[in-house]
């Protein structure tokens, strides 16, 4: 293990919640600078608030969007890219043990972000609608037979349940997407009751809306 002290860029209320889950899942010390979205702020903005679009964050990450995480000198962008990176860093039974299994975590967290983020992002934001409930419908079923055995990977819980967990949570209420998915609602209820998952859902709460 070669991670000491990450630094994630990035609020709870953000896709950084997904590194956050993980390092806590890995006991890995982090410091969270916090960059909070620009959408979310209200004009005019305070000083000693740092954006998405402040120029010190953006010589960060020029892409203006969080997290970033950076790794003695090593600066990533991409939640779901950071967390393969920092499980294969810090290896043990979350990160990939074989090329194999590399090649299905990297997989499945392509899978999240193109198949299922677009939608369950539009359910999260504006609620379920014909289409998005239409399009989810595939992905749904194809996750709920991925788990056949519990988990995405080899039986055991990983870095690619965190990634894919997390994409999928936007859509929580679309109820009857899980409904009809019965091994994927019990696989989401199973990682939400994690305790690092739940020490990072407690920050977020504590979080501004
Ligand atoms: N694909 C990127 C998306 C990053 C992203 O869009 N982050 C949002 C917050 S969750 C953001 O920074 N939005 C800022 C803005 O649009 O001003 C990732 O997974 O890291």
């Amino acid at each position: 293990m070669n991670l000491r002290m990450i630094t994630i860029y990035g609020v709870h209320r953000s896709r950084a919640s997904r590194n956050i889950w993980l390092a806590h899942e890995l006991g890995i010390p982090f410091k969270l600078v916090p960059v909070v979205q620009h959408y979310r702020l209200k004009e005019p903005i305070p000083a000693d608030i740092v954006h998405t679009k402040s120029p010190s964050f953006l010589k960060v990450n020029p892409n203006g969007h969080i997290p970033t995480m950076e790794d003695n000198g090593l600066v990533l962008h991409e939640s779901l890219a950071i967390n393969l990176y920092i499980a294969k860093k810090h290896g043990g039974p979350l990160a990939p043990a074989t090329v194999a299994e590399d090649g299905l975590m990297g997989m499945w967290a392509l899978w999240a972000m193109t198949e299922v983020e677009p939608h369950s992002l539009s359910i999260a934001q504006h609620g379920p609608s014909p289409a998005t409930l239409d399009a989810l419908r595939g992905p749904f079923a194809v996750l709920d037979e991925a788990l056949a055995d519990g988990f995405l990977v080899s039986g055991r819980f990983t870095v690619a349940d965190i990634n894919v967990a997390e994409v999928v949570r936007y859509a929580d209420g679309a109820t009857e997407l899980f409904k009809a998915a019965p091994r994927v609602k019990a696989w989401f209820e199973a990682c939400r009751a994690r305790p690092a998952y739940r020490k990072m859902w407690d920050a977020r709460e504590k979080e501004p809306a």
